[in-house]
């Protein structure tokens, strides 16, 4: 099992540290807690035979990295807000989950590196026509999922960013198979240093087995729904919505 009910558990005592948990003296008594363990559980026992045989995206070894990694898209967040944060170091900042899930949670970088942490060294494949071998490392986003427990008409997990690319906000979606996969992972770290604003500083998504322009970069507030109709223009993603290309983008 990819998210066993141990690890789970081990997650949401993890995470806690930096939830604000309103009056909840002891965590394992929250009803918050029991109801989004359980229900992430469920999840997981329903998808188990789609996840189990889920290949992973090829790994590389340190000596396979690429000496310099290309920034794409977009390079500098103008969000007034953004820079006084990256001004900070992240300092103030949180990461949003909410949408359909049992407990929405503000996670402040620091909650996100406490969680158990994922490293792996994958290749970017640009649909432009470029790809580049990194090393990333974050909390895997199953885990973040798992401690704000899904409700079960959850479908897509939504990316919301920072930045706007010709105008229009950048976002991003994926399918709860792909949101729940063993390297779909929330990086704060970049080849042993922290994320550069050029690849997304504080957060940005790892799904590697798609293409680049589903990596969401600068994401500020992560959103579970049923559909992906009501947003922007209602093919789930940027390069989607204004560029014609796949929504899956498997490669
Ligand atoms: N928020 C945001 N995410 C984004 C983009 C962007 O412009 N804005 N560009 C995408 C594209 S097309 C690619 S190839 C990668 C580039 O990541 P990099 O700048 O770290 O190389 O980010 C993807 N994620
Ligand atoms: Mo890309």
């Amino acid at each position: 099992m990819i998210v066993s009910r141990r690890k789970l558990i081990g997650m949401g005592a993890g995470a806690a540290g930096g939830l604000l948990l309103s009056g909840c003296d002891r965590l394992n008594d929250s009803p918050a807690v029991r109801d989004s363990l359980a229900s992430a559980e469920g999840l997981t026992m329903r998808s188990q035979r789609l996840l189990m045989g889920d290949a992973l995206a090829r790994e590389f070894s340190e000596a396979e990295m690429s000496p310099s990694f290309r920034v794409n898209g977009s390079s500098r967040v103008e969000d007034s807000a953004y820079r006084r944060l990256l001004g900070s170091g992240f300092a103030g900042w949180t990461l949003q989950v909410g949408g359909l899930v049992h407990r929405p949670l503000a996670l402040s970088l620091d909650a996100l590196k406490a969680m158990p942490q994922r490293t792996q060294i994958t290749r970017h494949d640009c649909v432009e026509g470029w790809s580049a071998i990194g090393k990333w490392q974050g909390p895997q986003l199953g885990a973040v999922l798992g401690t704000a427990g899904l409700l079960p008409n959850a479908r897509y997990v939504v990316f919301h960013c920072a930045d706007v690319l010709d105008g229009k906000p950048y976002y991003e979606s994926i399918d709860l198979i792909d949101a729940f996969h063993a390297q779909t992972i929330l990086a704060w770290r970049m080849n042993d240093a922290p994320l550069s604003e050029g690849h997304g500083a504080p957060v940005r998504l790892r799904v590697e087995r798609q293409l680049g322009y589903k990596h969401a970069k600068f994401v500020m507030r992560i959103e579970v729904t049923q559909s992906l109709a009501a947003l922007y223009g209602g093919k789930g993603g940027h390069w989607e919505d204004y560029r014609g290309y796949q929504w899956y983008a498997g490669i």
